[in-house]
């Protein structure tokens, strides 16, 4: 079990261990329709170069529009050019010469692409975790935080949140608002405090409580600000020594809509506190999900959660291949 297989209940050590749930096929139909609906615009580039002449050959002017549609998704010039040099490798090796073969052989290069990642650190259930949420300012790190311990209350595990974001008082009340209305417990300081003081609180409190789910909302820092990523490796070491042989994980949220400047964010902040995976949020409404891509392929580490509206509900696992399927058109 890796430590992102907290959503998976304990069973008591006393019960048998339980059967796989079989997925209900109108739940995996309803998880791809949602997956498709955050996808829409980011696939109506792929759609509109797939959709003229399908049954035509693939040739060098086809494979540019390919390339501008995933610049257009925001994949980048770089991983774009990388990833149609694939796909015509591809095609070439399976013997694919239609343009309408092209949007499988492209899933498949993403849905790789996307699990081409570290393994995830074992998750030891006999420990504290302690998930942290990192990231530039708005990215929706406090929405996360409560759509995550909504999600692991439900799944009958005990959360406590930390708000260890004390750069405005106004942070802290946002996310006590949330505790109020997921109904879990919250650790804060007071408008100013040094944040890794507030985690330390925490950490003690999880420890006090037996909570399982420690969950710590940071405020959120320009990845190019030295003294604030400095800061927050210090949150990060003291969550270390607080928290001796915790499942920790540092989760960087991205905001989808943000383009490029996502691979700057990833490299910075794993740099700050060395990521074990991402979240992406705000991928409803007009966002692309390109970038996501390039992150991945830059850093191999693994995405997480998905955030797709406002409401604590509006949290998807992340699947690879239900990415690519949402990204390209059938
Ligand atoms: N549409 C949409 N909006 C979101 C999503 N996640 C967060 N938001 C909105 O984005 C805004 C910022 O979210 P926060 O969770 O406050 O972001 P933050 O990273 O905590 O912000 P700072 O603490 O200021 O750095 C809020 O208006 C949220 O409602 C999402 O998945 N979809
Ligand atoms: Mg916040």
């Amino acid at each position: 079990m890796g430590l992102f297989d907290l959503f998976k209940k304990k069973p008591a050590p006393e019960a048998e261990p339980p059967e796989p749930a079989a997925v209900p096929p109108e739940q995996t139909e309803k998880r791809a329709g949602r997956w498709k609906k955050a996808l829409n615009r980011t696939r109506a580039f792929f759609t509109a170069a797939f959709a003229t002449d399908p049954e035509g050959l693939v040739d060098e002017e086809f494979y540019d529009e390919v390339l501008d549609a995933l610049v257009l998704a925001d994949v980048g010039m770089e991983l774009g050019t990388a990833l149609t040099a694939r796909i015509k490798d591809r095609m070439r090796e399976e013997g694919f010469v239609k343009k309408a073969d092209v949007p499988r052989v492209l899933r498949a290069i993403v849905a790789e692409l996307l699990g081409n990642v570290r393994a995830p650190e074992p998750l030891d259930p006999a420990q504290l975790s302690v998930i942290m949420l990192v990231g530039v300012n708005g990215s929706g790190k406090t929405t996360l935080a409560a759509k995550l311990a909504h999600r692991l209350k439900g799944e009958g595990q005990s959360v406590l949140l930390a708000a260890a974001d004390t750069f405005r008082a106004a942070a802290t009340d946002q996310l006590k608002v949330w505790a109020g209305r997921v109904g879990v417990d919250i650790v804060a300081g007071q408008e100013g405090a040094d944040p890794a003081s507030v985690v330390f609180d925490a950490a003690q409190a999880a420890e006090a409580r037996a909570v399982e789910v420690l969950i710590v909302d940071t405020a959120g820092r320009l990845q190019t600000k030295k003294n604030l990523m400095d800061e927050l490796a210090k949150v990060v070491r003291t969550v270390d020594k607080a928290c001796p042989g915790a499942n920790i994980a540092h989760v960087l949220v991205l905001d989808a809509t943000v383009g490029q400047n996502a691979v700057s964010q990833a490299e910075l902040f794993n740099e700050a506190c060395n990521l074990s995976g991402l979240a992406i949020t705000k991928l409803d409404g007009t966002a692309k999900g390109g970038a996501l891509l390039a992150v991945v392929d830059r850093l191999k580490v693994p995405v997480l959660y998905t955030g797709v509206g406002e409401t604590p509900e509006d949290l998807l696992d992340f699947d690879a291949s239900e990415f690519a399927a949402g990204l390209l058109p059938d």
